[in-house]
């Protein structure tokens, strides 16, 4: 697993603190990471500690508005670290105070295991090509004892395997072969499982199964452009090259990490977990800048497969939890990531000794046309009466990869005040080694031959702290219902009432509720202490999200137990500090048991959630049977989370974005061609003419 990073300057320490930054949620600098992990050293100087995570610990919500709204101080800052020491189970974390270079806090806790970073995973590889177990089980499985530097492996968190519990540090190594360094190992799996310690770096254990299958010997199923000439003679031709171009520039602004963009004001930050966080979500109405999101950030995931076959059941990945969407995150590069006029951020994490480290282009910003807008003809004088607005959006987006899989995750806004979650599932499956005479149903699909790619959901936790028009917020679900009075009675005489049942959650309890495709079920986000002028309801923002499957794993199930927020596809709980990460902070080699995270925060079904403080979850994603179509590369699969106002504006609050044509009655009577032009019209032309068109009304003639 190799990736592009950068050691940052490996400056002395500074003694004195480093510069505070313009924004109190700003991630931490380079600078204020090598003060924190000296700062750290030297409180355990003389023991051998090595560094999992540091992060920024953000202000609590009450100290933050205080810097905002009333002018008070920058909260002070502090930032948290978790190490671990060498030959001492468990993990140390604690909290240093930048500002003053101390630590203020220390915890040690036992029997449990913190993130794998990357420097773990890529240390696993070499063990096992040097272990003679391994290499015998090489060998067995049809790969020579010289052919080890052809060997892979993909090391996964374990999940939980209950012979060691979360006693050790371990990895389990998902194997491949790869007869050239070019070819894809996922055509051909191994059957055998190593577990590492990845503390020890020692093999302690190996999962063989009872059946053996040995390497495949087909072609590689490889995707490389030399691989597709190779194959078929030539690359697809038929492309023409489609340029984006902003001649004028971007028409956001940039403030640090404080973004400004039609209307919206919100502050992009950055972690080593959730990865993008985007925080204090504002929207200036004609003047009045009105609060509507206080964070929001993926909080978890899970990717549990559907093999019940042993070992498979370990497969499912916490990869937020487990192995971090800020610390896997992708350096991402101009014109094929993102395409355009682009705003990139770095991130900044430690490695183990304490060094910051730097992910160039960690996020990526900007714009791109969303394609209509609105649009209105009026058909009486053949549609010449007209307007037609084009919407622009914005995407502040990374791109993370979990072993076999990349996810990209695109945060999206929009001009009618909406705002979305696009997510693209891409990359490739995992796969397993099919045997010659096997079938590799139900739980899985032959993709190729010899190779099984296992059914699997891939379910993401959103976490939402609404601030709807200020603090009191509330949730309600919403369901299309038929009127309740039958067919001929006086109160739905024809049959054909129906109306939204709204039902306001008073309690956690009520609040955890699925998805139903049968009422198209919705949820608010509203504040009930305010009132819209017209409709008289409050203001709100409702989450239209449909990709919703339930997880398959039963209740009770390993699986089901480690993501306690994965059985509802939403639950709202009072807002509390530290209610971030819904499986608990060290998620790794958690049994399950036990109350942490969700399982935590709903203990008491009774809390009021109402006009309250609330912290909105809501899990989303698919259920992937794997095809033929998925390999060796995957076509990108998206899922949609849309966060619509309703009520919340008077009007459609976009009807003052600049029309790409727009003609009144008169004016088209007048027959003079007065449409205001668009900026990107005088781009757009006839595809089989030479001559550029006149635009968009061509067809009326009088
Ligand atoms: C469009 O992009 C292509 C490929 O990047 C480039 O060669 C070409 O010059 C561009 N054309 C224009 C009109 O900018
Ligand atoms: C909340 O729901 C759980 C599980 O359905 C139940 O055990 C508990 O008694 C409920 N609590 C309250 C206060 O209703
Ligand atoms: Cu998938």
């Amino acid at each position: 697993m190799e990736r592009l990073s950068q050691i940052a300057s490996q400056a002395t320490a500074a003694s004195a603190a480093p510069a505070k930054p313009a924004h109190p949620l700003d991630p931490l600098s380079t600078a204020e990471i090598k003060c924190l992990t000296n700062t750290v050293k030297s409180y355990y100087a003389g023991r051998s500690i090595s560094f999992n995570t540091v992060t920024l610990r953000e202000p609590t919500k009450k100290a933050y508005l205080q810097w905002k709204e009333d002018g008070g101080k920058m909260p002070p800052r502090l930032a948290s670290f978790v190490i671990l020491e060498k030959g001492v189970p468990g993990v140390k974390e604690g909290l240093v105070d930048i500002g003053t270079q101390s630590v203020i806090e220390t915890r040690s806790l036992e029997q449990v295991q913190p993130i794998l970073t990357v420097e773990d995973l890529c240390s696993t590889e070499e063990i096992l090509r040097t272990h003679p177990d391994v290499i015998a089980q090489c060998v067995l499985s049809g790969v020579p004892a010289n052919e080890m530097h052809n060997v892979y492996c993909d090391p996964w968190t374990i999940g939980y395997d209950e012979r060691w519990g979360a006693g050790k540090r371990l990895q389990q190594a998902l194997m491949y072969y790869r007869s050239d360094d070019d070819d894809s190992q996922y055509s051909h799996p191994l059957d055998f499982c190593p577990i590492v310690d990845t503390e020890e770096k020692k093999v302690i254990f190996i999962d063989i199964p009872l059946r053996r299958r040995k390497v495949s010997k087909h072609k590689h199923a490889n995707f490389n452009p030399q691989d597709m000439i190779a194959k078929y003679g030539s690359m697809r031709t038929d492309a023409t090259p489609i340029n984006v171009t902003q001649p004028e520039g971007v028409s956001f602004k940039m403030d640090g990490n404080v973004m400004s963009w039609s209307n919206f004001n919100f502050h992009i930050g950055f972690n080593y977990r959730e990865g993008i966080v985007l925080s204090d979500i504002t929207y200036n109405d004609h003047g009045n800048v009105r609060p509507i999101f206080h964070r929001m950030s993926l909080s978890e995931m899970i990717v549990p497969y559907g093999c019940p076959d042993y070992p498979h059941q370990r497969k499912h990945a916490l990869d937020i939890g487990e192995y971090g969407a800020g610390l896997m995150t992708n350096p991402l590069s101009l014109g094929c990531d993102c395409k355009g006029v682009i705003h990139y951020l770095d991130a900044h994490f430690a490695d183990r000794s304490g060094e910051p480290i730097t992910i160039k282009h960690a996020v990526c910003i900007h714009e791109e046309d969303d394609g209509l807008l609105f649009k209105h003809s009026d058909f009486r004088d053949n549609f010449a009466t007209s307007i037609v607005t084009r919407a622009t959006k914005l995407v502040i987006s990374q791109i993370f990869t979990a072993a076999n899989y990349e996810y990209c995750i695109y945060w999206i806004f929009m001009q009618d005040g909406s705002m979305k979650l696009d997510i693209k599932l891409t990359g490739i499956l995992n796969t397993y080694v099919l045997g010659d005479d096997e079938d590799a149903g139900p739980w899985g699909t032959r993709v190729y031959p010899n190779v099984n790619a296992h059914n699997h959901q891939h379910m993401f936790s959103l976490r939402i702290h609404p601030r709807i028009d200020g603090d009191g917020n509330s949730a309600a679900m919403s369901d299309a219902k038929p009127s309740p009075f039958p067919l001929g009675s006086p109160e739905n005489m024809y049959g054909n009432g129906f109306y939204a049942e709204k039902t306001t959650f008073k309690t956690v309890n009520e609040s955890k509720t699925n998805y139903e495709s049968s009422t198209g079920r919705s949820w608010d986000m509203f504040n009930p202490n305010k009132k819209n002028a017209y409709s008289g309801k409050p203001p709100s923002y409702k989450l239209v999200s449909s990709q919703t499957p339930p997880l398959l794993a039963k209740e009770g199930s390993i699986v089901s137990k480690r993501a306690p927020w994965a059985s509802n596809t939403v639950t709202v709980i009072p807002y509390e500090e530290g209610r971030l990460y819904p499986s608990g902070d060290h998620v790794p080699q958690w049994s399950g048991d036990g109350v942490r995270g969700m399982r935590e925060w709903t203990a008491d079904g009774d809390a009021n959630i109402d006009n309250t403080d609330i912290l909105f979850f809501h899990t989303f994603g698919i259920t992937h049977f794997p095809a033929p179509e998925d390999f060796p590369l995957m076509p990108a699969e998206p899922i949609s989370v849309l966060l619509r106002p309703r009520h919340f504006f008077l009007e459609n609050p976009a009807l003052d974005v600049v029309p790409s044509h727009a003609m009144t009655t008169k004016q088209a009577k007048l027959a003079t061609n007065l449409e205001i032009k668009s900026k990107t019209d005088s781009t757009s032309r006839l595809a089989f003419e030479n001559t550029s068109s006149a635009g968009c009304c061509t067809r009326f003639t009088k």
